[in-house]
């Protein structure tokens, strides 16, 4: 690691199968409530990268200690953001190493004086390694760049005279073979060539590795007895919902738990006390995916309500969880949601835009959401690594069908098959888990991308870890995503769906678009022949050029493109009357990536340009999902007049459900 570690890798002691998850306490999304406050930290940050040899001045200088302004200069940074494109010297756009973040904040005194007040730093996201200090005092420390941590700091603020924190945050983007996604250090020794100490990471991923505070950073309050977390399932019994709910409370032993699911126009539907039980809704209204029923991603709300008695009297908790009644299941052919064939038309994204990076940002996402429906897409993976909570909240609203994927992307090396790799992934796997379980969008786990899978190691490594993942979510299908043959892959067996990638006519036999339905129907073939279980294409594409045209087509051209697509669709159609049970294009928009003579300014595999704009090819996925939307919705004649009457999109769109 450029700089070394200051923490270590944590490793899971013995594993609890089959229970609950084995990591302690929950990580609920910070709501406000009755009881509840959060204080979102966005705006401008003060940072300084750590540009010293050893990349550990501020280490060996302790900037957590004093202001970060005392001790040099800084700069502004926006929060969230990536750091990598917002200056203007390109040093800080490779750099490789610690990065320091510092924030002063105001507490308001009914925080910092009620001691039956709970007071929680939350980060969103920070890539990768992360070092956190409040007033000085180490608080928190994570590994691992995609999903949130916390640390109580509530001791920390009621103590002192001051209702002001400095809050310090180190991070290291430094991949190693056991982070993930994994990467190496390379060292260039030979001083005829390199300046001395040169060095540069390499990585198995096709796109830049930013790094920074990449999702909000907030502070918010609980009562010191609280709801820690809510986990639910859901079922479907002849039309009557089945809502299992488990609820954990952290602070005291002594208390009483309330539940009441509220249906959308707040009416209650059930209720239920203690911290386990069954909700039953006759004739309830199920979640379905967006396009597959007149009314999707119907949402319930439950409402848990904690009352606790500590020395100062009775103290209430109140939290809101958004629930989804669904049922998911997987045959040897199909990927069923309520019990009705679904099929994935959908695409592969990433969280990449301009110069935020990997930020998060309100305005792409929902320009993001209004393109998915614009394009009639029902589903997408999020390649590949989990995206930001806001994000899955927003599939949950618009039912837009999730395979929520961890961040196991570029797993090649022999030596990302080890122990220590293996019990980190596990542990990856636990908080993606941890955070996504209440989501009714998200439908399916996917544990990596792309691996090694033909290695002799991979067979064990998948095996643990899906069957892991399984352990801890009894109600969701586990796959991973593959590039392997049928014939070698070792983690294939685990899976409960095949997820292939291929780039027929791409990245091999250039130009000849005539090869590509052979070969995608022997790939298809081939895979069901050994497993027959339901198969999706989970990526397939061309990278190109917004504006190159050449007709006939060449490659990077919009027509070829365009081409590429309709030779796969014409096997697609084929085989999802039989087991194929998803398309998702690679890529909803073009990314950046690292330098490389194989891409110009980033990946152009985007139906969308970087700057969310539709190249040729999007018009033509737009015409075929809206197609086969038509074709396997249910309660056609309800949805011909909501799509064709109510749509947001109508006006501008032609009549997609006529048969003509
Ligand atoms: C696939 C990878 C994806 C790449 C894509 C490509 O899964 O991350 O960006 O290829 O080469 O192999 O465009």
């Amino acid at each position: 690691m450029a700089g070394g570690a200051a923490g270590r890798w944590a490793v899971l002691g013995a594993l609890v199968w089959g229970c609950a998850l084995a990591l302690q306490g929950g990580m609920l999304y910070p709501r406000d409530s009755p009881s509840r406050e959060r204080r979102e930290l966005g705006g401008l940050w003060s940072f300084r990268a750590d540009f010293s040899d050893n990349r550990r001045q501020g280490f060996e200088q302790q900037w957590y200690r004093r202001p970060l302004r005392e001790l040099g200069p800084t700069m502004d940074m926006p929060v969230p953001s990536s750091f990598n494109d917002v200056g203007q010297d390109g040093r800080l756009r490779s750099f490789v190493g610690w990065v320091w973040y510092e924030r002063e904040v105001i507490l308001p005194q009914r925080w910092t004086q009620d001691l039956y007040t709970r007071v929680v730093l939350r980060i969103g996201s920070a890539h990768y390694h992360a070092l956190v200090w409040v007033n000085g005092i180490h608080v928190a420390e994570h590994e691992g760049g995609h999903l949130p941590f916390e640390a109580d700091i509530s001791r920390l603020v009621q103590t002192g005279p001051l209702s002001s924190c400095r809050i310090t945050i180190a991070i290291n983007n430094t991949l190693t073979p056991h982070t993930l996604p994994p990467g190496t250090i390379q060292y260039q020794k030979d001083t005829s060539k390199y300046p001395k100490g040169y060095f540069v990471q390499n990585t198995d991923f096709d796109f830049f590795n930013y790094a920074g505070l990449h999702r909000p950073v907030l502070l918010y309050t609980t009562p010191t007895t609280y709801i820690d977390d809510i986990a639910v399932t859901t079922d479907v019994d002849q039309g009557t919902g089945l809502v299992n709910y488990q609820i954990f409370v952290q602070g005291s032993d002594h208390f009483e738990l309330k539940v009441r699911l509220l249906d959308e126009d707040g009416g209650v539907v059930a209720q239920g006390t203690g911290a386990q039980g069954q909700l039953q809704v006759p004739s309830a209204h199920l979640w379905w995916p967006y396009l597959m029923h007149e009314h999707p991603a119907y949402l319930y709300a439950l409402e848990v309500r904690l009352t606790a008695q500590t020395a100062a009297g009775s103290t209430s908790d109140f939290y809101t969880l958004p629930v989804g009644i669904r049922t998911v299941a997987v045959t040897k052919r199909q990927f069923l949601i309520n019990g009705k064939p679904f099929y994935f038309h959908g695409v592969n994204k990433h969280e990449d835009a301009d110069i935020r990076g990997k930020g998060f940002d309100w305005p792409l996402l929902v320009k993001d959401f209004n393109l998915l429906r614009w394009l009639g897409a029902n589903a997408f993976r999020t390649s590949h690594y989990p995206y930001a909570e806001e994000v899955m909240q927003l599939c949950d609203r618009y039912g837009i069908v999730v395979i929520d994927e961890s961040p196991g992307v570029g797993i090649v090396l022999p030596e990302s098959y080890d122990n220590v790799s293996l019990h980190h992934h596990l542990e990856v796997m636990e908080e993606l888990v941890r955070r996504d379980k209440n989501h009714p969008a998200v439908v399916m786990w996917s544990v990596a991308n792309e691996p090694t899978s033909f290695l002799e190691p991979a067979a064990y490594y998948f095996k643990t870890v899906i069957a892991h993942t399984k352990a801890l979510d009894p109600s969701r299908p586990v796959t991973f995503v593959t590039r392997v043959d049928s014939a070698s892959d070792l983690g294939a067996p685990y899976v409960d769906v095949i997820c292939v990638n291929s780039y027929y006519s791409w990245y091999h036999d250039y130009g000849h678009m005539e090869v590509i339905q052979v070969q995608l129907t022997t790939q298809f073939e081939k895979w069901y022949q050994v497993y027959q279980k339901p198969i999706i294409q989970s990526e397939y594409g061309a990278d190109t050029i917004a504006g190159f045209h050449q007709d006939p087509p060449l490659m990077f051209s919009e027509e070829y493109q365009k081409d590429l697509l309709e030779h796969y669709h014409w096997v697609l159609d084929q085989k999802r009357k039989e087991y194929v049970v998803g398309e998702l294009i690679w890529n909803f928009a073009d990314f950046m990536t690292d330098q490389s003579p194989m891409r110009a300014l980033g990946n152009k595999k985007g139906i969308f340009t970087r700057q969310r704009q539709p190249k040729s090819a999007a018009f033509l996925l737009r015409d075929r999902y809206w197609k086969i939307a038509n074709e396997t919705m249910y309660h056609l004649s309800a949805m011909k007049s909501w799509c064709l009457g109510n749509s947001p999109f109508t006006s501008k769109s032609k009549n997609y459900f006529s048969t003509a």
